[in-house]
C-alpha cells in the first residue's frame, strides 16, 4: 500500500476527526493556551466527560487543543468517544446498531500485516538521549495523580514463544525522562507475555500507540473469554474497516507499530525491574479509574523503558479524560457485544439489545432489553442475566427491561424498575461471586457478606413484566402522526448520549 496515496477515509484518527469537522455538537477545535497539567481535564470535565466524573459534567463535543503550554508543536485531543452518538458516526452505524457492527466484525476477522513503504508514525524520530515530558504534552489530570499519565496508550507486543500478538490500552504512568509504569490487572494477555520473557531473562519489546483510528482503540477492548489469549484485537479492526491495519517495524526494539498512529513510543520491559506506581508523588495514589474514584498506586509494576519516539508531523496526542463517558464507552461496547453473543446462542431471539450504561463505567452494570414472545419465555429474561454474567464476568449488576422500554433512557429504565418491580419478588441476590478489583463497596469492611476484597453480591433487577400479566402494563398509545409537516428539517438533535 502506498502511504502516499489520499488517505482512506477510514483508517486514522485525522480521517476521524475530518469526518467531525465544522460539526461544534461533535468537535470543538480551540486555539486558546492549555495547561496539560490539571486544566486540561479541568476545562474537559465540564465540556464532555460525563458520569461517573463528578457534577457538574455533561456529554459533549470533543475537543482539539491547538495550542499547548510548553509545547510548539503537539496538539492534544480528547473526549473523541465521549458520546455514543458520536461513536456510532465513527463508525457508519447508528447508536443501537453500534455493539452489533462489533459483534459482526469479531465474527470474520482481517488480520493485520506490514504496510510497505514509509509510516506516517515515523515522519518525525526521535533517539536517546530522550525526554519524554519536553517530547510529548502528556497531561495530568488531577491534583493527586501519581503523575503524567498516558490514558489512551495502545499497548502491543508478541509472545515470545509463539508470537502471537496482542493489544490492549494500560494506563502508563511517566517515571523519568525515558521511563513509564504500566499496570496490568492480574491475567492480562501482555502481562503473560512479559512474564514468559522475564522467565527467560530477556526484555519484552513493545510499543506503545497514540492518536489511533477509533476503531482500533473499540477492538482493543475486548476481553476474555470473548478474546481469548492470543487472539490479536487489532483484526476485529480490520473487519470494522473492511481493511488490515497496517503495522510498521519499529526502529529501535523488535516490535511492531500502528502505522497510522500520530505518536509511538518504543521500548523495552526489562526481566525483574519494578517500580511504586507513586515513585514521584509518595501520596499513595495513581490516577481517576472507570468506577469513579481515584484509585490506589500498586506497590510494584513492571516499567517500560524507552528507546525511541516517533511521531507524525505536528502530532496529535490523544487522551481521555476519566472517569466518564470515553472510558464506558470503550469498555462497554465490547461488554455489550459479548454478552449479546453468548445470549444469542444460548436462546435466539429473545435479547433485543444491551446497554452498558455510564454508572457502571461499561463494566458494571448492564440493562438487557428482552422480548417474551410465548408464556414458555417467562424466566428466560434470568437465564439471559445469568448469561451476561457468564458472558462478562466483571459484571456486577444487570437490569432486565421489556422491549418497550428506552435502555439509553435512564428515566425510562427507572419507570420500569418502579411499576414493573417489586423489590422482594424481583431480585435475584448472587452473593460471594468475584468481580472486578475496583468497586470500592466490594470489601468485608463494606458488608459481613464479602469474604474478600473483589469479591462481591452479583444483582439481577428483574423490571420485566410477567408474561401472564402483560395485558395489566400497556403503555399508553398515542396517535401517529406525520411530524414532517411540523419540522421540513427534521427535529433536530435530541439529548446526547
Ligand atoms: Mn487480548
Amino acid at each position: 500500500m502506498d502511504f502516499m496515496q489520499t488517505h482512506d477515509p477510514c483508517c486514522e484518527l485525522r480521517a476521524a476527526l475530518d469526518l467531525l469537522a465544522n460539526d461544534p455538537r461533535h468537535l470543538l477545535v480551540t486555539a486558546e493556551e492549555v495547561d496539560p497539567r490539571l486544566e486540561l481535564a479541568g476545562v474537559y470535565r465540564l465540556v464532555g466527560a460525563g458520569t461517573p466524573a463528578m457534577p457538574p459534567t455533561r456529554i459533549g463535543p470533543a475537543m482539539l487543543f491547538e495550542r499547548i503550554r510548553g509545547y510548539s508543536d503537539a496538539r492534544i485531543l480528547v473526549g473523541l468517544l465521549a458520546s455514543r452518538e458520536r461513536t456510532a458516526r465513527l463508525l457508519h452505524t447508528t447508536i443501537e446498531r453500534l455493539p452489533f457492527r462489533l459483534l459482526e466484525a469479531l465474527e470474520s476477522p482481517i488480520g493485520a500485516v506490514i504496510a510497505e513503504g514509509p509510516a506516517p508514525c515515523q515522519e518525525v524520530v526521535h533517539r536517546p538521549p530522550l525526554d519524554l515530558m519536553r517530547l510529548l504534552p502528556i497531561p495530568t489530570n488531577t491534583a493527586k495523580d501519581a503523575g503524567p499519565y498516558l490514558t489512551l496508550g495502545l499497548l502491543r507486543a508478541e509472545d515470545p514463544e509463539t508470537g502471537q500478538s496482542d493489544v490492549t490500552i494500560h494506563r502508563m504512568c511517566v517515571l523519568g525522562p525515558d521511563r513509564l509504569s504500566v499496570y496490568f490487572v492480574p491475567g492480562r494477555h501482555i502481562d503473560h507475555f512479559r512474564q514468559k520473557a522475564e522467565a527467560a531473562g530477556r526484555p519484552l519489546p513493545v510499543s506503545v500507540n497514540i492518536g489511533l483510528d477509533p476503531a482500533i482503540y473499540l477492538a482493543s477492548c475486548f476481553e476474555p473469554p470473548t478474546t481469548p489469549l492470543g487472539f490479536d484485537e487489532l483484526s476485529i479492526a480490520g473487519a470494522l474497516r473492511g481493511r488490515p491495519v497496517e503495522l510498521a517495524p519499529c526502529l529501535s526494539v523488535a516490535a511492531k507499530a500502528i502505522a497510522r498512529a500520530e505518536i509511538v513510543i518504543e521500548g523495552e520491559m526489562l526481566p525483574g525491574e519494578r517500580a511504586r506506581e507513586d515513585e514521584l508523588t509518595g501520596l499513595g495514589y495513581a490516577m481517576p479509574e472507570f468506577p469513579g474514584y481515584l484509585g490506589k498506586a500498586q506497590e510494584s509494576v513492571p516499567v517500560i523503558r524507552v528507546r525511541a519516539v516517533t511521531h507524525r508531523r505536528r502530532p496529535i496526542f490523544q487522551t481521555l479524560v476519566g472517569p466518564g463517558a470515553e472510558h464506558t464507552a470503550l469498555t462497554g461496547i465490547p461488554t455489550e457485544a459479548s454478552i449479546l453473543r453468548l445470549v444469542e446462542r444460548g436462546m435466539p431471539g429473545r435479547l433485543v439489545n444491551v446497554y452498558a450504561h455510564p454508572a457502571g463505567g461499561g463494566k458494571y452494570v448492564a440493562i438487557l432489553q428482552l422480548r417474551k414472545a410465548s408464556p414458555s419465555d417467562e424466566g428466560r429474561q434470568r437465564q439471559a442475566a445469568l448469561t451476561a454474567f457468564a458472558a462478562f464476568p466483571e459484571l456486577k449488576h444487570v437490569i432486565l427491561v421489556d422491549e418497550d422500554v428506552n435502555i439509553y433512557d435512564t428515566n425510562d429504565v427507572l419507570w420500569a424498575m418502579t411499576t414493573r418491580y417489586q423489590g422482594d419478588a424481583s431480585t435475584v441476590f448472587i452473593p460471594g461471586v468475584r468481580c472486578h478489583p475496583l468497586d470500592p463497596s466490594q470489601s468485608p469492611e463494606f458488608s459481613p457478606s464479602i469474604p474478600a476484597p473483589g469479591v462481591s453480591c452479583k444483582t439481577v433487577f428483574d423490571c420485566t413484566v410477567p408474561y401472564r400479566l402483560k395485558e395489566n402494563f400497556r403503555r399508553v398509545e398515542f396517535a401517529d402522526v406525520d411530524l414532517k409537516r411540523f419540522f421540513p428539517n427534521g427535529l433536530g438533535p435530541g439529548p446526547e448520549l
